[in-house]
């Protein structure tokens, strides 16, 4: 893809290629327009957040939204063991509180894993955090999880460390956690109410017993509330995410966010179930569905006045490398890393680092031209995103696979989630089947806003009733832009 002629607008690109977003001024190709749509949402908790916090989550692409345009994460896959079950996952797989089911990682050592942090670490100075998020629960697991982040926080001490769990063991390990400065930690908590969690776990193992139906519920809820609180006192942010399982903990969920709320959780993660018999999971073989993006849209707005929620989870894999909405970890299977040199370097990364906050604060400056003008009560809609990360629309339609998901109205436009499709131009071909997929998955939004949309795709996309916006800027410029010119001022028929 070829970006229209340049105005340069940001400081020196990084040296990374996906980052690498000199901006352009807004050239936007409008092909036709569509009627209104009715959604609507509330502001997530606002944010009168102190300086210190904000620093200590602005490189972390999970707790800061704005973070996961920019930064990326791995993790390493050093714990196998679980001590819980629950009905959405099948053993064979990794964790599905933090990946997508049907995933198979590669089971590292301890020592494995931090040569393949100290590769990483060389090749994506961009890599900010190592999360320990399965295959199995972390904390099942102490000794491997805690000797990885020991070897981390010695050779590679910018690194965040970041963990996962169930919640099971968590008690017992806070002060080892606070004491390796692990300062972000995640529980996943379905539910309050152990009658809800008998129907999402039939077994619980907790100190050499296993307990069945609500009797270890009772214990995994107690345990996860224990948790909670400790992570509060010890000044450690916690994250917790949610499996949303429809006509399980739907309902349920407000109730969960009030509960994690008062116990100091940082940020609320609701996730949708993916569920398939081909994952040969409980729920998948017994036809329980996963919420459609509009369900899951509603529980996390209804949720969102309470405290802030993260909408940008991908459910990613126990060894995920890269952005957030890419997958690296095929370049960094167990076979390769091992032959590649450790080439951490504190000084590059520094410097990649400060490319990077030059070029955001470049397009927090065009966010905020865009969203300074205020009007009230005009109705929001969907615009869908074609984005290699960076804050800008950068990618081509047939080369996506997800859209990022935007409200917009006269005043700003906001990221409220994401949306993956199939990957539209496999080999070069775009599929007719592939595509009428897509424009299924965006059917509800108003616009696609991509850097280049092939002739076949915008007809299609033209007759389903969505605008196609070609453009290389800033996502929130574009998107405001489109609003004025098709929403508040649509041109006439
Ligand atoms: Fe990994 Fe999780 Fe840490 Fe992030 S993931 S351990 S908090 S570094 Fe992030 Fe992946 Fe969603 Fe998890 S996108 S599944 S929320
Ligand atoms: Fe599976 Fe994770 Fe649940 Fe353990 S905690 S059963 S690994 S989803």
């Amino acid at each position: 893809m070829t970006p229209p002629p340049s105005t340069a607008l940001a400081p020196a690109p990084t040296t990374t290629p996906e980052l690498d977003i000199t901006l352009t001024k807004t050239q936007t190709t409008v092909k036709t327009s569509g009627g209104g749509c009715g959604c609507s949402s509330k502001n997530d908790a606002s944010t009168s957040m102190s300086e210190t916090l904000k620093a200590r989550i602005e490189k972390h692409p999970c707790y800061s939204e704005e973070a996961h345009h920019h930064y990326a994460r791995m993790h390493v896959a050093v714990a196998p063991a679980c001590n819980i079950q629950c009905n959405y996952c099948n053993r064979k797989y990794d964790c599905a509180n933090e990946s997508r089911p049907g995933v198979v990682s590669e089971l590292l050592t301890p020592e494995e894993a931090a040569h393949k942090v100290l590769v990483v670490a060389g090749k994506i100075p961009q890599m900010t955090v190592l999360g320990i998020a399965g295959p199995g629960d972390p904390l099942a697991n102490p000794e491997k999880t805690f000797r990885t982040f020991e070897l981390i926080a010695d050779k590679a001490p910018d690194i965040k460390l970041c963990l996962s769990t169930n919640g099971l063991m968590l008690p017992d390990y806070v002060d080892r956690i606070k004491q390796l400065n692990v300062d972000h930690v995640t529980i996943t908590i379905n539910m309050v109410d152990p009658t809800v969690g008998e129907k999402i776990y039939p077994w619980v193992h907790y100190r050499r017993k296993r307990y069945r139906g609500i009797e270890g519920v009772k214990i995994l809820h107690e345990r996860q509330m224990e948790g909670l609180q400790a992570l509060q006192e010890a000044d450690i942010l916690c994250k917790v995410n949610s499996v949303l399982i429809p006509g399980i903990n739907d309902e349920h969920m407000p109730e969960v966010n009030q509960a994690i709320r008062a116990r100091g959780a940082f940020l609320h993660n609701i996730m949708p179930l993916i569920s398939a018999p081909e994952h040969g999971t409980y729920f998948g073989l017994n036809g329980q569905r996963g919420p459609k993006p509009k369900e899951l849209k509603a529980v996390q707005d209804k949720c969102s006045g309470n405290m802030k929620m993260m909408r940008h989870c991908r459910q990613c894999r126990a060894d995920a490398v890269g952005l957030l909405g890419e997958d690296r970890s095929q370049e960094f299977t167990k076979e390769k890393f091992m032959e590649m040199p450790e080439a951490y370097n504190l000084e590059a990364r520094q410097a990649a680092h400060q490319d990077i906050e030059a070029n955001k604060a470049a397009v927090a400056a065009k966010k905020q031209a865009a969203a300074s003008v205020k009007v009230a009560d005009s109705p929001k809609v969907l615009v869908a995103v074609a984005t290699k990360g960076g804050g800008l629309i950068n990618q081509h339609f047939g080369h996506a696979k997800e859209f990022m998901i935007y409200e917009v109205d006269a005043n700003e436009a906001k990221f409220v989630g994401h949306r993956k499709v199939a990957d539209y131009c496999q080999g070069g071909y775009g599929e007719e089947a592939t595509l009428t997929g897509i424009i299924d998955t965006v059917s509800d939004c108003k616009a696609v806003l991509a850097s280049k949309v092939g002739p076949c795709p915008q007809k299609e996309l033209q007759k389903a009733g969505l605008v196609v916006v070609e453009a290389y800027d800033v996502i929130e410029t574009v998107a405001r832009q489109f609003y004025d010119e098709h929403i508040l001022a649509p041109s006439p028929a």
